[in-house]
């Protein structure tokens, strides 16, 4: 029987084919630089409470996910140590706002910014991946620029992604739009994402929804839930 989580603004996934087998969570970038105290978006300036935000519905939706085998994976922005990965005007960007100069691959109260091996790059403790739950390292905004992610999921056959994490309106966005052109079937979780602004957070779930989906569409974890229930219930 076809399977629907109720969504935004379309019933996903398109075909109802929703199972452990063809379905992630791709938990993007839930890292102390993004969400921590001194991390990077603190040292820029901006409300930490945003980013924040998903830390507590994610927890749950990550629990039940978990428990019904749906696979859950994990992406970290990151840099090499030796910056080798890092294009210089990413990094001169990065100088420019509100960090008196203080950019990625420099030394901030978290350690290096987004480098990787740094407390601040990591996942924060409170979402920490299983021993057993793919992580993957990236340079850039997007989740399968320069990494393996599209390998892993294709030899998975995953083709339903679950997407949550921050920011809504850059790397998960970025990650959503990459996802959609390789033929992967995309919902983004509204509570589960956030931006270092409001109001882009919400122009990015809107953007989502034109051309009946352009990208996939967006729902609540809540409705993911239910759907789990369902699924539980014969
Ligand atoms: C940013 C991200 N905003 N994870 N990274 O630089 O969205």
């Amino acid at each position: 029987m076809p399977q629907y989580i109720q969504a935004n603004p379309y019933a996903w996934p398109w075909n109802g084919d929703l199972r452990s087998d063809n379905t992630a969570l791709i938990v993007i970038d839930m890292q102390t630089d993004f969400c921590g105290v001194g991390g990077y978006v603190d040292k820029m300036g901006y409300d930490i409470s945003l980013t924040r935000a998903p830390i507590e519905p994610l927890k749950t939706l990550m629990a039940a996910l978990r428990a019904a085998a749906y696979p859950v994976m994990h992406t970290r922005e990151g840099h090499r140590p030796d910056l080798s990965d890092l294009p210089a005007n990413k990094r001169w960007r990065s100088r420019q706002i509100g960090t008196n100069g203080v950019g990625i691959g420099d030394a901030g109260p978290c350690g290096r910014i987004l480098v990787r091996g740094e407390p601040g790059w990591d996942i924060i403790p409170e979402l920490a991946p299983k021993p057993d739950e793919v992580v993957i390292d990236k340079p850039g905004k997007g989740s399968f620029y320069a990494t393996d992610l599209e390998l892993v999921l294709r030899t998975r056959g995953i083709c339903n992604l679950l997407l949550a994490g921050i920011t809504t309106d850059v790397c998960v966005h970025t990650t959503m739009r990459d996802a959609n052109d390789r033929g992967f079937e995309c919902l983004l979780l509204s509570d589960c994402t956030a931006a270092t602004d409001l109001s882009n957070h919400l122009a990015a779930l809107n953007m989502v929804t034109m051309q009946g989906g352009v990208f996939g569409a967006h729902a609540p974890s809540g409705a993911v839930l239910d759907a789990l229930n369902a699924q539980a219930t014969p």
